[in-house]
């Protein structure tokens, strides 16, 4: 038994962009001895795992990395705006050779279970390697959209031809060329993958559930006197997202879309839709989350664009989203996708108006009553986010509690990074944080930075256990749904929502707000400050 009651003073589990970043933190900060468990055999995370077809961040590159390391933002160079996942995978790599993080890491390994142990306070950790550890800390590093969605479709089993999940593509890739190939999702990860994957097959029929507002990513090649400018910029630039909303550099317009006339907003509509990425979504006028009758205005013009774009009025009709308002699902940024549909060897079987996906047969999908043949089929079905991966832990707190009891409701914790009766666990942009309506980089070095701070101080006090009270626990989930319940988010049927998957308890899984991710930040560090209020420390 490998590493059979070995100890350590921190278990992190992931080893992508937040598990990199912890161990870093831990080992070299604080000297901790850390052992990180990674179920891939390399770094990389998200990076690792999906690799299919267009497969690239959505977030500009200049902040979509680390910003500890002050030297390597000026040495990287990206490629482009939005870099593939191959080249994000890449830079991860060489951080982990940069700082010698490998050798910390135990790759192929899968965390199956951990108990917290009432009497030592300490986690005891078993892995699908027959190890067993203990550690005083438990940090999940796990991802928040890392758990695949792969709904039972009746049938699949029948099915002849080959089938992939984008979050489980082949390492090796996938050769579409000559074969009818079904893409079953229109979210953000099919709008990257749809127009790669029409290039190369004979026939792609695309399944669409929901239709989406998608946006143009406006990839490309950064111009070099941006790429100076920033690197010359890179202080002001970490300082800004980190007290950004979003964690860029974005920002609402502070004046209601209905007081501006018609031609002033249709220019700033303009101006964000040429300047492509999350522009149009996180710089749009500010009340468009909140009223509906803004919100209209915002989508109409959406709605105009894909009218435009796409030849076939039946085809542009099924991308018309209905029943969502604009910016409530998870913005997908494309890069022709909706020019797609405008090829002959495109189709898109619409839900709600040709039939919905009844079955899976020997030889393609049955929908509506018709059975379309395919070779291949790829699942673009997403997550189950947040709590997923969490629960997948199987982890056991104070007197054997376990997630799936504690959550059974939707996600109980305290500031996102802590949970009530599991002391010394923290958990990396977990469930009501910020994390998922930010970009991730920014999101992580905050968690990360406050709970190595925070174990620095338990150590510097003589602290064995730190865990959030019930009623802080409480204030905070209550604090949660009050916001979010203010703006139009909680009525659309998204991964947000946990809307996505059958039977999953109704809650929003992030948190928005007031002040974003630089107004959470601030609430942490207050926290901090107060001795760590809200949480008993013995
Ligand atoms: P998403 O955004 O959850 O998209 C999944 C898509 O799959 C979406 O269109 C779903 O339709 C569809 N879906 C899910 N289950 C089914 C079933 N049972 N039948 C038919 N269609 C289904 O996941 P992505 O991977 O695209 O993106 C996840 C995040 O990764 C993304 O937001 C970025 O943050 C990165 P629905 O809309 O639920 O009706």
């Amino acid at each position: 038994m490998a590493g059979a009651n070995q100890h350590f003073d921190a278990v992190v589990i992931g080893a992508g962009f937040s598990g990199l970043h912890m161990l870093k933190s831990l080992r070299d900060k604080l000297g901790l001895k850390v052992r990180v468990y990674e179920t891939g055999d390399t770094v990389g995370g998200t990076w690792y795992w999906n690799r299919y077809p267009g497969a690239r961040c959505d977030s500009d590159a200049y902040i979509y990395c680390f910003t500890w390391d002050k030297q390597l933002l000026q040495e990287w160079e990206w490629s482009e705006r939005y870099p593939e996942q191959h080249e994000i995978l890449r830079y991860l790599e060489h951080v982990a050779k940069r700082h010698d993080l490998k050798r910390n890491i135990q790759f192929n390994t899968r965390v199956t279970g951990a108990e917290f142990d009432e009497n030592t306070n300490l986690w005891t950790v078993h892995t699908d390697k027959a190890e067993e550890v203990t550690a005083r800390y438990l940090i999940t590093a796990v991802g928040t959209l890392s758990d695949t969605n792969m709904p039972l479709f009746k049938g699949l089993e029948k099915f002849k031809g080959k089938w992939y999940h984008t979050s489980r593509f082949p390492h090796a890739g996938v050769d579409f060329t000559g074969k009818r190939v079904g893409v079953v999702g229109t979210g953000a990860t099919a709008v990257q993958a749809i127009p790669e994957i029409a290039q190369q097959a004979k026939q792609l029929i695309v399944f669409q559930r929901t239709a989406n507002y998608c946006v143009p990513a406006r990839n490309g090649k950064v111009d070099p006197e941006l790429v100076k400018a920033r690197k010359a910029d890179y202080e002001g630039i970490v300082q800004r997202i980190r007290e950004s909303f979003f964690g860029q550099e974005h920002y609402f317009i502070p004046k209601s879309v209905l007081e501006a006339t018609p031609e002033e907003r249709e220019s700033v509509f303009d101006r964000m839709w040429d300047a492509g990425g999350f522009a149009f979504w996180l710089a749009n006028y500010q009340d468009m989350f909140f009223s509906q009758e803004a919100n209209d205005v915002c989508a109409d013009y959406i709605k105009r664009k894909i009218r435009s774009t796409v030849k076939e009025p039946r085809t542009a009709e099924k991308l018309i989203p209905k029943g969502h308002a604009y910016g409530t699902k998870r913005q997908p940024l494309d890069t022709n996708y909706y020019e797609t549909f405008n090829r002959d060897n495109v189709l898109l079987v619409d839900a709600k108006i040709d039939g919905g996906i009844e079955e899976i047969t020997e030889t393609g999908i049955r929908a509506g009553g018709k059975e379309y043949p395919l070779d291949i089929i790829v699942f673009a079905t997403g997550f189950d986010a947040m709590t997923g991966p969490l629960k997948a832990l199987n982890l056991k707190g104070r007197g054997g509690r376990t997630l799936d009891l504690e959550w059974q409701d939707g996600p109980h914790t305290y500031l996102g990074v802590a949970i009530a009766g599991f002391p010394n666990l923290f958990t990396i942009t977990g469930p009501q944080s910020p994390s998922v309506l930010s970009n991730m980089p920014v999101s992580i070095e905050q968690h990360v930075e406050w709970i190595t701070d925070c174990i620095e101080s338990m150590r510097k006090n003589g602290k064995t256990s730190i865990e959030a009270t019930p009623s802080a626990q409480d204030q905070w989930v209550a604090h949660v749904n009050e916001i979010v319940s203010a703006t139009l988010m909680t009525t659309a049927n998204s991964w947000y929502m946990s809307a996505n998957i059958a039977g999953k308890p109704r809650a929003f899984l992030p948190y928005l707000g007031p002040e974003g991710v630089g107004g959470y930040r601030k609430k942490c560090d207050e926290i901090a400050a107060k001795g760590y209020e809200g949480f008993e420390l013995a």
